[in-house]
């Protein structure tokens, strides 16, 4: 026959085992142990407050600029919770919660937004590749990452992030093609969190779903509630575990929503409804999780206490670690582009010092 039907993939699923309600599907419960399940609360609450500090922070003028992960968290610690040291992580620039998880210290995820270059360095020791803010260039890297250990012929496996607007970048299209071709270990973790700015899911792509595209590139593709982190988790679990047996890349949609605004620099109530958010608001993934474990026996009000006033430290420690090795002279911007400074160079350094001089400025060396 001239003309028929190819098939193309019947594969495609979407999964939620925890609902809106706080309601377990059964026959899907992962039956995490209760240290586990307590971790996974733990993590979550954890980016939620180390969010709020950075807000606060930023409002301060402590900080530069932040780009919040408020309703996020379920997506991060979901994806990470079980990697292995030697597994690599490539995030973009909304996953404090990962870092977190990695063991990033507090003061390098401050030091970061605060504009200060060590900040771009990945603490040592930690198989994470550098914080990327231009958006889905960090995918290659996933899928060149994941082939070099495959023909290392190591079990590892490399995982990267990007949002619903970075899914209409060359970059992923380039990155998904070649690990499919190679069968590379990748895991790609797309957190559609429904706007990209003040573009919204909509208008990114006709396409139902952003999960589908994997079949374009001959992979697995998945989408998973965001907001339930026993879904995200069971979902990633599955794709290391496909991606360390040598069964090749998986595309995972996170569907969630960024409750809060695009960086600190946006103001969202220009171009979305109140009602849109409100309507997210009740599907937090931190409010499900709390539930579930409260109706479980897994969480009480003395532990939730006890965990939140250990965040707490942890967080009051990184902002002092921050701050006290933020001591640095801005004059330094001054010095590192010429070997010999040009002279319309040194007349604003004397001008910046004069400046200085006349606000009764002290800088620390
Ligand atoms: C290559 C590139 N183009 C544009 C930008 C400006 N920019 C920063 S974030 C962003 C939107 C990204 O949206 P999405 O991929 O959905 O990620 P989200 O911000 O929602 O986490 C844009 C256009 C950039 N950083 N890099
Ligand atoms: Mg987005």
């Amino acid at each position: 026959m001239p003309r028929k039907k190819i098939k193309v993939s019947d594969k495609l699923e979407y999964l939620q085992i925890l609902d809106e309600k706080a309601r377990i599907d059964e026959s899907l419960d992962p039956e995490l142990d209760g240290d586990t399940l307590l971790n996974l609360h733990r993590l979550m609450l954890t980016t939620r407050l180390l969010d709020e500090r950075m807000l606060a922070l930023q409002r301060q003028g402590r900080i530069g600029t932040y780009a919040p992960v408020r309703g996020q968290e379920a997506v991060q610690i979901g994806t990470c919770y079980t990697l292995r040291s030697s597994d690599w992580v490539v995030q973009s620039f909304r996953e404090p919660g990962v870092c977190f998880h990695r063991g990033w210290p507090i003061g390098s995820i401050l030091q970061f937004w605060g504009g200060y270059e060590e900040g771009c360095a990945v603490p040592e020791g930690i198989n994470d590749t550098p914080i990327a803010v231009p958006v889905a260039s960090q995918l290659p890297h996933v899928m060149g990452l994941a082939w070099g250990m495959k023909m290392k012929g190591k079990d590892d496996v490399a995982i990267g992030y990007v949002g619903d607007g970075g899914t209409s970048e060359g970059d992923f299209h380039e990155a998904l093609t070649f690990a499919g071709v190679f069968d590379a270990p990748a895991i790609f973790i797309v957190t559609n969190n429904q706007w990209a700015i003040s573009h919204p899911r909509s208008r990114q792509v006709r396409a139902a779903t952003l999960a589908q595209k994997a079949s374009g590139y001959g992979i697995d593709g998945i989408q998973v509630d965001g907001n339930d982190v026993l879904a995200v988790y069971v979902a990633t679990n599955e794709a290391i575990d496909k991606a360390r047996a040598g069964g090749g890349p998986t595309l995972i949609e996170a569907v969630t929503y960024r409750l809060a605004m695009h960086t600190t620099a946006d103001d969202p109530k220009k171009y979305r409804d109140d009602a849109e958010v409100a309507k997210w608001e009740k599907r937090d993934p931190l409010i499900r999780f709390d539930a579930y474990l409260r109706a479980k026996g897994v969480l009480d009000d003395k532990m939730d206490e006890e965990i939140r006033n250990d965040i707490k430290a942890t967080l009051k420690s990184g902002v002092e670690a921050y701050e006290a090795a933020r001591d640095v002279d801005p004059r330094d911007c001054f010095k590192y582009l010429y070997e010999d400074i040009p002279a319309e160079l040194v007349a604003q350094a004397a001008e910046f010092d004069e400046a200085l001089r006349h606000e009764g400025v002290t800088i620390g060396h």
